[in-house]
């Protein structure tokens, strides 16, 4: 019986539509990226915090944010060292929830999500409303590990995974954009995969 070669033997992407230009299929393997020393943080003493240019200022305590309607994200990721992960499902509370209780105020167009560890990312505000991102504490059915931004991590997955910022503790709601740590390091200010918007200047 002839064998078909090639069906098991080869790795080849799933789905080459869902995967931007110059990236490739990690397949099961997660890598994890952190600038810094890994944070050992307790959801006792955790918080996350919306301010800035909003009307009401907001702080939600662990069991505050885990109160909020649930809501999840089933897709992919895309991380600009150039590789992607398909059907993920992560779950938290979208950042539409988060932005509803602190009344962003018209002139904001621009946040800062900040770790509790000191790294920051910039993001238009559009890429984070409109049901586009959320605030996670959950990995295909499992708390998030450490490594990976647990206990609570943003989640901006259309834009390139360095936005994700891990240990969340705040987003600042700003007039006017100011890079992030990646972005002073050369990094695109918003970082589509679609578009290969890797580094300033890109398009
Ligand atoms: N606080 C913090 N968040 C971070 C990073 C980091 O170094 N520190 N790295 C970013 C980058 S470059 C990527 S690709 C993803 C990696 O997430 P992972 O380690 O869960 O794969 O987190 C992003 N969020
Ligand atoms: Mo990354």
């Amino acid at each position: 019986m002839p064998v078909t070669r090639g069906f098991f033997g080869k790795k080849r992407p799933q789905r080459p539509d869902r995967l931007p230009p110059g990236q490739y299929d990690a397949g099961s393997s997660w890598p994890t990226l952190t600038a810094e020393a890994t944070p050992r943080l307790d959801v006792e003493t955790w918080t996350m915090t919306v301010d800035g240019l909003v009307g009401r200022p907001h702080t939600w305590t662990w069991r505050d944010v885990q109160a909020l309607p649930a809501s999840a994200y089933v897709g992919d990721i895309h991380c600009v060292t150039t590789w992607s992960k398909f059907d993920m499902t992560f779950r938290g509370v979208s950042v539409d929830t988060l932005l509803e209780a602190a009344m962003p105020l018209p002139e904001a167009r621009f946040v800062m999500a900040h770790s509790t560890t000191g790294y920051t990312t910039n993001l238009p505000l559009d890429d984070v409303t409109g049901g586009k991102a959320w605030v996670v504490w959950e990995v295909d059915g499992k708390p998030l590990t450490r490594d990976h931004g647990g206990p609570v991590r943003l989640l901006v997955p259309h834009l390139y995974f360095w936005k994700s910022a891990k240990w969340i503790t705040r987003l600042e709601l700003m007039e006017r954009d100011r890079p992030g740590f990646w972005e002073q390091n050369g990094y695109h200010d918003r970082g589509d995969p679609w578009l290969e918007q890797r580094y300033q200047g890109d398009p």
